[in-house]
């Protein structure tokens, strides 16, 4: 174990995800080892990646649009309005926003926007109606400065304003670049993203014969802008700063209480459903916690098997998603088989309006959530995450090895395989009561479902862990596991193998 469950408040350093190069180096090596050709296939990452410039003189074309301050707002609303409003996209956890400034007043539209919580608090009959409506969440105060509400109103008033401009100028127009691209192509890069990546070896040690206990744990909820692949960055949503959350592991009988905090700093509000609890919401009625709230409560696990938790606040896929989602374990009583090595490993799927590969700062996409079509596919929160030197998996020949293995998604099954391996066990869904599968390939693991695998390693090398759903691979999902030691040339062996296999 390396780092503390709880230590939300000293993210890790900066780490470089996978590089697109990088990513086409292990696509190659993938058809290497699954087909035994020598294909050669250098991904190319696309041309994606010029910031849309829009010019701040685009006003003077049509003097009556501030296109400026609209470009300006879009890039507000991007970043702190988008997660709960669409601009005719439909309703989310608000209003959608589209007319807004045609039906709202301008005076009451600039405050609202400046201090709802003010505006509540007075009981404002508006947002008191408008509350009513959407009664389980409040619109936060988001600190923006006057400037920066006026230029949201300027986008407000004008959505299409920068694409209408842009089209009409004769020059940039005939460059078939329009202002619409603003959501297409990303901002700059985040320059203070951190890794979120939970490096597959922190989680607890297995838990020896023993009588029951309770447990006290605190996790935060922390939403923090986070390296998503070598220079793109993307808003996570955590549980204590790292994608999947802290593993959790006790026994069955054991009591757990558990505090949830969701920090000052958050936007949304969060929540934490354990599929280990036995109880209304799993967890998720009790902890419904706005920003810098704490709620508690208690459960006892009654039942053996490696669960899921995930944040069950509105929307749901949307948080989840982001990030919050982790393994919970417990152990039944007479513990699990010691093994050498245990890892932690979860899948997801990350939601951006910009195509796969794109540099920047890349935005959640709800429409793209919606049609269950994500950009990427990521193990333990970033693309490629587990290739990274700092987070493969080690092991050494004839070492035993066992994964914890869980699905965040929130909507893609996995199969799950280790290209090169067969898994001795698999512990089916994760059931630990019932005898475990022997001698399997590849192993579906539902949203929300898990799995435990375990095998020995008997040859030396490189082994690269998939979803056998390959075209996942070409967006980020992959991880390595080295094995050191002797070749073992009764069980494998041969002449001409690419050095690039990784022997
Ligand atoms: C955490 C979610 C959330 C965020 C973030 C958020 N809002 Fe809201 N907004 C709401 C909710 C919910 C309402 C409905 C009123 C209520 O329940 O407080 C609302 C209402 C509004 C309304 C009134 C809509 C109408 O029909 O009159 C406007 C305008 C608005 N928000 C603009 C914004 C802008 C601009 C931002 C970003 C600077 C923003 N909101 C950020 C949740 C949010
Ligand atoms: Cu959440």
């Amino acid at each position: 174990m390396q780092t503390q469950p709880n230590e939300a408040a000293t993210l890790p350093g900066y780490k470089k995800p996978i590089t697109l190069v990088q990513m086409g180096v292990i696509l190659a090596l993938a058809v290497i080892a699954c087909v035994g050709g020598v294909a050669l296939l250098i991904f190319t990452g696309g041309e994606a990646g010029a910031e849309t410039a829009v010019s701040p003189n685009q006003s003077a074309i049509v003097p009556a649009v501030n296109t400026e301050a609209i470009a300006q707002g879009e890039v507000i609303f991007a970043a702190n309005c988008a997660a709960c409003h669409s601009v005719g996209g439909g309703v989310r956890v608000g209003p959608d926003l589209a007319g807004v400034a045609a039906r709202r007043d301008a005076d009451w539209l600039s405050r609202w926007i400046a201090e709802p919580d003010a505006m509540l608090a007075e009981g404002d009959p508006i947002a008191t109606e408008l509350l009513a409506e959407f009664n389980s969440i409040t619109m936060p105060n988001l600190q923006l400065s006057p400037d920066e509400v006026a230029s949201v109103i300027a986008y407000l008033e004008n959505p299409e304003g920068v694409a209408l401009q842009v089209a009409a100028d004769p020059v940039l127009g005939a460059n078939g670049e329009t202002g619409h691209t603003m959501s297409k192509t990303a901002v700059s890069a985040a320059v203070d993203a951190v890794s979120i990546i939970r490096n597959p070896t922190d989680l607890p040690a297995p838990i020896t014969s023993r009588t029951p206990q309770h447990h006290v744990v605190e996790m935060t909820a922390v939403e923090v802008d986070g390296q998503l692949a070598d220079g793109t960055t993307f808003r996570y949503m955590t549980f204590d700063g790292q994608v999947p959350g802290p593993m959790l592991r006790l026994r069955v009988g054991d009591t757990m209480e558990l505090h949830l905090q969701n920090q000052m700093t958050s936007v949304l509000p969060h929540s934490i459903d354990l599929h280990a609890v036995t109880g209304p919401g799993g967890g998720a009625v009790f902890t419904q916690t706005a920003a810098d709230e704490t709620s508690i409560f208690q459960f006892k696990a009654l039942q053996p098997g490696l669960y899921v938790y995930h944040c069950a606040t509105a929307s749901i896929p949307h948080h989840i998603s982001s990030g919050m989602y982790g393994l919970i374990l417990v152990e039944p009583e007479e513990g699990l088989s010691p093994v050498d090595h245990e890892f932690y490993v979860m899948q997801g799927e990350i939601y951006t309006e910009q195509p796969f590969g794109t540099p920047g700062h890349l935005t959640f996409s709800h429409e793209k959530m919606l049609d269950e079509d994500p950009e990427y596919y990521v193990f333990n929160g970033a693309a490629g995450a587990l290739t990274l030197d700092e987070y493969a998996m080690r092991v050494e020949v004839g070492d035993t090895v066992r994964i914890f293995f869980g699905v965040g998604g929130p909507n893609k099954i996995s199969s799950l395989h280790l290209i090169g391996e067969i898994f001795d066990k698999v512990y089916d869904q994760a059931s630990l009561t019932s005898p475990p599968l022997t001698d399997v390939q590849t192993t579906l693991v539902p949203p929300g479902g898990a799995t435990v695998v375990e095998f020995t390693m008997d040859v030396p090398g490189r082994y690269i862990l998939v979803d056998h759903a390959l075209s996942r691979l070409e967006r980020g999902l992959v991880g390595f596991l080295y094995a050191a030691g002797n070749e073992n040339p009764d069980i494998f062996g041969g002449s001409g193998f690419p050095e690039a296999s990784g022997h």
